[in-house]
């Protein structure tokens, strides 16, 4: 592959990760008078795979109109998406906000047309496995979820939006999409879409301010049939060497839009905190899935989560969502990727990102600066590992800096050239090193 110079630990294949008191060090090469750890010679032997999550807003305002993009092979920002891709070369990969139709066509249309072509001299990404399920995202829930006092029930509309299972104005809009080289173990992925906020133990229901009952913003029909993933939770096992990594993949909703009941930043919270009660040994046991399976992650398993998680560890409106997955018992502890392009367009940009607490190399999203009301650039897509049987050798965002000859792939912020968030990978090795080992 080629290299990559917007990340700042392009050091995969070259340099060995050194473990030590439980505590990952990365960047460490071995020395010539020191004999290898096991760890040292496990990582040598395997290559190590390149996990990848890009938001590739991919999402249009109607249903049909992504597909006639795909098809029409035309889209200057589909081609940059396609060249982001290319040139960062993940071998797993999720989308977030990409248009769902239930033939699929969009997607093998996106790959045959856009990311198996070459743009700029760049490798064609090919992607032999895929997964693709529906979103909550459109579903009309035939109750008033939004409570301004009717059941919209035409699509189209910012309403009809507000009262579907997940904000969209048409079914589909705003899904996922996963792309892999390795083959995904197909009878063993679980999907949690139909899973309801109210069977989570101890849910953050939002509570009306305005009523003396507690957690009472949504109530009756609407709790009832209240669906917690605002998209979809997917566990897909991809096999990597014989060996399965679950990929737990996931797009909680944005924490505003709302009120003073908080309804969106408390759902942001449970639904990432539905990715820590299932791989944390003992707390998933209320989790079942659409096919009527129970339970969480064996303890042990290897996993990675990844999503645009909507939520930036230090700024923006739910730290305390994403710090539940961060420092997840059964998460490696490894630094956040980095880039050079996300630094320099805080300081370019100023506004709300000058009041940011959060290093601005770790932002992998280009929102609004508006000191007043913007969010700024915020941390919000993540590669998550577990501490067992995986490895970590490097991570990066793709953000080139100005100067920098793939600039133009991702601009100034505004207008958007491929996409309002950035691609977020770490390589992972494959191990057999249990956690404590
Ligand atoms: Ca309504
Ligand atoms: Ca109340
Ligand atoms: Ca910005
Ligand atoms: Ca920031």
């Amino acid at each position: 592959m080629g290299m990559i110079n917007t990340g700042t630990d392009g050091m995969r294949a070259f340099c060995f990760a050194l473990v030590s008191a439980g505590a990952l060090a990365l960047g460490a090469c071995a020395g010539p008078d020191r004999a290898p750890s096991m760890v040292e010679r496990e990582t040598a032997a395997a290559p190590a795979v390149r996990f990848a999550v890009f938001n590739v807003y991919l999402n249009r305002p109607e249903a049909g109109a992504l597909l006639a993009e795909m098809r029409a092979g035309d889209s200057p920002q589909a081609r940059k998406v396609a060249e982001i891709i290319q040139r960062t070369a993940p071998d797993v990969l999720l989308l977030n906000e990409f248009d769902y139709e239930p033939s699929g066509e969009a997607l093998r249309l996106f790959q045959e047309n856009y990311l198996e072509k070459s743009w700029n001299g760049a490798p064609p990404a090919v992607y032999p496995y895929v997964f693709l399920a529906p979103s909550n995202t459109g579903v009309h829930s035939g109750v008033d979820l939004n409570r301004d006092g009717a059941v919209a029930a035409a699509p189209g509309s910012r309403d009809y939006g507000g009262d579907a299972f997940g904000y969209g104005e048409f079914p589909g809009k705003f899904a996922m999409a996963f792309l892999s080289k390795y083959p995904i173990a197909e009878d063993d992925v679980r999907t949690f879409r139909n899973f309801l906020w109210k069977d989570m133990p101890g849910a953050r229901l939002p509570d009306d301010p305005d009523t003396p009952e507690p957690a009472d913003w949504y109530a009756g029909p609407a709790l009832d049939r209240f669906r917690l993933s605002s998209k979809s939770h997917w566990d897909i096992p991809v096999l990597i060497g014989g060996r399965a990594v679950h990929v737990l993949a996931s797009h909680p909703t944005p924490p505003g839009f709302d009120g003073e009941e908080d309804r969106n930043g408390r759902r942001n919270f449970d639904e990432n905190r539905f990715w820590a009660d299932y791989v944390t040994p003992g707390r998933g046991s209320y989790i079942y899935d659409d096919a009527g399976g129970e339970g969480g992650l064996e303890p042990g398993a290897r996993f990675v989560i990844m999503g645009d998680l909507n939520a930036d560890p230090t700024d923006g409106a739910a730290p305390g969502s994403i710090r539940q997955l961060l420092e997840a018992p059964a998460a490696a502890p490894g630094r956040a990727p980095r880039s050079r392009g996300g630094a320099a367009q805080a300081e370019l940009q100023g506004g709300a990102n000058a009041r940011h607490r959060g290093d601005p190399a770790e932002d992998t999203s280009d929102f609004n600066d508006d000191p007043e009301t913007g969010a700024g650039n915020l941390r919000l897509d993540y590669v998550i590992a577990s501490r067992s049987g995986l490895v970590e050798t490097g991570s990066g965002v793709f953000w080139p800096a100005p100067g920098d000859p793939q600039y133009g792939l991702v601009g100034p912020g505004f207008p958007v050239e491929s996409s309002d968030h950035r691609l977020v990978w770490r390589d992972l090795v494959v191990t057999e090193r249990r956690a404590g080992q």
